[in-house]
């Protein structure tokens, strides 16, 4: 089954969760052995990607490879057009709509889309969000990114609304990662509002227990993305995925 008939048929029963592995943070191995962990508490895929470091080409592959073992659905989440890969099933072919950048905004999906055709990823159309949280993140700095203010939910939602205008499937309201506060209930509000049933709201960031994550959900979150606390935490990582599928 296609990676997007697979989320739109999960949504219908429940919200998702997503569990990202930063590629350059561990040997291909220990990838493997975390994909094993969240497919067995019930996430629902693992995204692949980091805004820094050196894992591209090879080391990305084998990554890969090991996350794959656990039978979930791999989904890209790449910081440029390097970091691609063959192994995956998926990408979220992503704008970063606030950065100033022309370069997060359109060259590098440029440069990356012959490639995602010919290692047959499946495209994901993405619109990516950095919202203010507390203090400066990597993505927000890497990004270059204007972050949209934490009591401006409107600004949130005129871009939510500009890409689903555009045709893209998928808004990520992103704080960042291991970010101080994450994305405000309000905002979440705010842009599932105005995308409705059609387009899916990701929301991830300094998500680290059970309460924030039923907050997001609560909000209007479809799917939810945690990163750190699979590092940190196995058991506020378990306690995460089964609020959201209480
Ligand atoms: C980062 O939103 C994700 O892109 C995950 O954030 O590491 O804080 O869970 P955390």
């Amino acid at each position: 089954m296609e990676v997007f008939e697979y989320i739109k048929s999960r949504r219908k029963k429940k919200p998702l969760h997503f569990t990202l592995i930063d590629p350059d943070k561990q040997e291909p191995e220990e990838a493997g052995e975390t994909a094993k962990k969240a497919k067995e508490y019930g996430s629902d895929a693992v995204m692949v990607g980091g805004t820094f470091g050196d894992a591209y080409g090879e080391k990305l592959n084998r990554t890969i490879a090991e996350i794959k073992k656990a039978g979930l659905p791999v989904i890209l989440f790449p910081n440029s057009a390097q970091q691609l890969s063959p192994e995956a099933d998926a990408l979220f072919f992503m704008s970063l709509l606030n950065s100033r950048s022309t370069q997060y905004l359109i060259d590098e999906q440029m440069k990356g889309s012959l490639l995602v055709e010919k290692y047959r990823l499946e495209p994901l159309s993405m619109a990516y969000l950095i919202v203010e949280s507390g203090s400066p993140t990597g993505a927000g700095w890497a990004g270059d990114v204007r972050p949209i203010p934490r009591e401006k939910p409107e600004f949130a939602a005129g871009y939510a609304l500009a890409a689903k205008y555009f045709g893209m499937k998928f808004v990520y309201l992103e704080a960042g990662s291991g970010a101080e506060k994450p994305v405000p209930n309000e905002m979440i509000k705010a842009v599932k509002k105005v995308l409705g049933s059609d387009v899916f709201l990701i929301v991830g960031g300094g998500i680290r227990d059970g309460k924030i994550a039923l907050e997001k959900i609560q909000s209007g979150a479809d799917i939810i993305v945690t990163g750190t606390i699979v590092e940190s935490d196995e058991r506020k990582f378990k306690e995460i995925i089964s609020v959201i599928k209480g």
